[in-house]
């Protein structure tokens, strides 16, 4: 373990564990580094004036042009000035920076992968991550703490026009639907056995962005829905999502 003074914020939910794929994915990170860490839980409608109050800088700019605040975020209050942090890849960038490993083949990110990494990102984010709502929303919805219900249904109802039950595909059209996501799995399955690399991660057994970014996402679908995306994942290309999750397993620990 390397003693740090890092608080690292995450959002809560109705089940003993987080299942943000982007939080998972810091949090994948800082539990690989050993590095130690504090969580702060924030529900989702408390987001902007937590960071705001914190000096935590915004992510983006919504619609009618006022700064948006997400989470992750991390301060690091272990060197003065403290770092202030918002935005997963950035913030496993800073760490790789600050608390690189004395083993090199254990970095997460080295500076020549950042353009490899930039491009898996855009692919699953726009694969997988943007195709999840017309099967997930429910299971996301129920598994969010009782205020954050509340947020996120009035939130994605505005953006669609739609109720959230609406919004959920049913029958063939939802089977049609959980293809389309397994064909973008079998898809990553295809090139991580062409890689040939020993180890089920992609780039053998030490972690990589590319794991936190994958390894949040599947975090996401066995937390919020065991009973239907784990179970179909668990199914596809041979088992490789459950010998996937078992090798990232001994990061997962949420304190
Ligand atoms: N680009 C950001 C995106 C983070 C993000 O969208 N976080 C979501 C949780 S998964 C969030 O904070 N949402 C709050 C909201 O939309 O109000 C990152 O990679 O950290």
């Amino acid at each position: 373990m390397t003693a740090t003074n890092i608080l690292f914020l995450d959002i809560p939910t109705a089940l003993p564990v987080p299942f943000s794929p982007n939080t998972w994915k810091v949090r994948l990170a800082l539990n690989y580094k050993k590095l130690t860490y504090v969580t702060k839980w924030v529900e989702t409608t408390s987001i902007a004036s937590v960071c705001k109050s914190l000096g935590i800088p915004p992510t983006s700019t919504l619609p009618d042009g006022t700064p948006k605040y997400t989470l992750p975020a991390l301060i690091d209050n272990t060197a003065s000035p403290s770092a202030l942090l918002s935005d997963s890849t950035p913030i496993i960038e800073y760490l790789e920076r600050t608390y690189p490993d004395p083993d090199s083949s254990r970095a997460l990110c080295a500076p020549a992968s950042r353009a490899l990494h930039a491009l898996f990102e855009y692919h699953v984010a726009h694969s997988i991550t943007a195709q999840l709502l017309p099967v997930m929303v429910m299971h996301m919805h129920d598994k969010k703490t009782p205020q954050d219900r509340i947020h996120f249904r009035k939130r994605i109802e505005a953006a669609f026009g739609k109720k959230l039950e609406d919004l959920e595909l049913r029958g063939k059209e939802r089977e049609a639907y959980w293809k389309k996501i397994e064909d973008a799995f079998d898809l990553l399955a295809t090139f991580m056995q062409a890689g040939g690399t020993a180890g089920e991660l992609f780039t053998g057994s030490n972690l990589s962005l590319a794991d936190c970014i994958l390894g949040g996402l599947l975090l996401t679908f066995r937390y919020t829905s065991p009973d239907e995306a784990w179970i179909k994942i668990s199914a596809w290309n041979d088992g490789k999502w459950i010998r996937y999750m078992s090798a990232l397993e001994e990061w997962t620990t949420v304190v």
